[in-house]
């Protein structure tokens, strides 16, 4: 796995379900558990917003060595200096979104099934979110899940590093080790936590365990 980043436990974040909290406060006490990468996920928040959230999120995490990452906004990740974006199939593609932030940045894109495959080895991107892996009721438009075997079917025709996403808990992390996964990716399962340090604990102590056990 790269150097640069490490997919283990990425937490993806959630406005509301932090909104108690509070976005930094949720993060880091998640980080004091674990948390190997941060996505600033705020599904059409304004700008300015996501631009102060990730001004706060960056001020936490660098000094810690932690990757922040944007979702889909590659001009919110300029702006603030983030280490990386995620991009969707409909965002800009990987390669403009390096074109923007430079060679250093690190370049996230979500594959949602077997169709989206064609042109990835050369889409640029230097880790894939694949999912969702299991059914999950935090993105409202998010696709069927994968399951297990289609999940492993896809994830061995990709070349880079892979992050398992969709309703991950450290209950099923293990599944997604097996099923060929480098990381995995939560939202609910630390955002929605009533102690989101224990949670990332939890999923991390899954996550090593599993393997371990892989190998
Ligand atoms: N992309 C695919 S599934 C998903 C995203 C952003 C939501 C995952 O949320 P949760 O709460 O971890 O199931
Ligand atoms: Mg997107």
């Amino acid at each position: 796995m790269s150097a640069r980043f490490d997919l283990s436990l990425y937490l993806v974040t959630d406005s509301e379900m932090t909104a108690r909290r509070g976005l930094v406060e949720t993060v880091a006490a998640a980080v004091e558990g674990g948390v190997t990468m941060v996505q600033l996920r705020h599904k059409n928040g304004p700008a300015r917003m996501m631009v102060e959230a990730g001004r706060a999120l960056h001020a936490l995490l660098a000094p810690r060595g932690i990757p922040l990452i944007v979702n889909d906004r590659v001009d919110v990740a300029h702006a603030i200096g983030a280490e990386g974006v995620h991009v969707g199939q409909d965002d800009l593609p990987p390669a403009t979104a390096r074109a923007i932030l430079g060679p250093r940045a690190i370049i996230g894109l979500s594959i949602t099934g077997e169709s989206q495959l064609a042109g990835c080895d050369s889409a640029g991107a230097d880790y894939v979110g694949l999912g969702p892996l299991f059914p999950t009721g935090t993105k409202a438009d998010a696709v069927r899940a994968l399951g297990e075997a289609a999940f492993a079917a896809i994830r061995r025709r990709l070349p880079c590093p892979v992050v398992a996403i969709g309703g991950i808990t450290a209950l099923n992390a293990a599944r997604a080790i097996a099923a060929g996964a480098d990381g995995i990716a939560v939202v609910s399962a630390i955002c929605a936590a009533a102690d989101p340090r224990a949670a990332a604990q939890a999923l991390r102590a899954a996550m090593d365990a599993a393997r371990e056990k892989s190998g």
